[in-house]
């Protein structure tokens, strides 16, 4: 495919990617103007790289001309929240908004991965305006604690190295056995946030 017409597709992708973090910019500013705590500490977005496309299609099998069909993370945003339940509140927010309809919901914090690794993951129908009229994509939203995203950040760029062979058997058991520890230093987090309210 063209490198202009790869553009051209993604276009709208990163519009939804731009819109979307600019609402959750405001949410935080809302809350923090109503002098009320934000459950969303941080936002971030990024558009999936052709390069990273092209791979997913070939690991699954996918014709590249229908990726838009079957890749859902073209568009990604990141919610970062200081606790884990104020995951829980933001996932609240998010299927109460009319302008993101839910249609899958991954919960890694109730069921980590066999990696360790935990989050929230929604994947959203959203629509955004083109030259060509409205066209609903999907958009995949990634809600997680500060700690949570300091150990998937960190494991991420291992499995780069992995790829290159530089991981095995026991560092993964080490890299599990720290998402263990961010786990409970996330819980332990939340009680002493209790304690502080109370
Ligand atoms: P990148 O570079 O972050 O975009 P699929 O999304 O179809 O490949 P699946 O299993 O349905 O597969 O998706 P899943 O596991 O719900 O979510 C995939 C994304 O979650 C990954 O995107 C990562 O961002 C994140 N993720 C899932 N498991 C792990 C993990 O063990 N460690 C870390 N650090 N991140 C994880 P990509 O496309 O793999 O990569």
């Amino acid at each position: 495919m063209e490198i202009q017409l790869w553009r051209e597709l993604l276009e709208p992708y990163a519009l939804a990617v731009d819109e979307i973090v600019v609402k959750f910019e405001h949410l935080i500013d809302a809350y923090r103007k109503s002098g009320n705590y934000s459950p969303v500490e941080q936002v971030k977005g990024r558009l999936k790289s052709i390069s990273s496309i092209l791979e997913k299609c070939q690991k699954k099998g996918i014709p590249f001309e229908e990726f838009e069909n079957h890749i859902e993370d073209i568009a990604g945003i990141r919610i970062i929240c200081q606790f884990t339940e104020d995951i829980y509140k933001v996932v609240d927010i998010i299927k109460n908004r009319a302008d993101m309809q839910v249609k899958e919901e991954k919960d890694y914090i109730e069921n980590a991965k066999k990696s360790g690794y935990r989050s929230y993951h929604m994947i959203i129908q959203y629509t955004v305006e083109t030259l060509k009229g409205p066209k609903v994509l999907h958009v995949e939203i990634q809600i997680r604690t500060l700690a949570m995203n300091f150990w998937a950040t960190i494991e991420h760029s291992l499995q780069y190295k992995y790829k290159l062979g530089m991981t095995n058997e026991s560092s993964n058991r080490l890299l599990h056995d720290a998402a263990e520890a961010v786990a409970k230093l996330d819980e332990e987090m939340s009680q002493v946030r209790v304690a502080i309210v109370e």
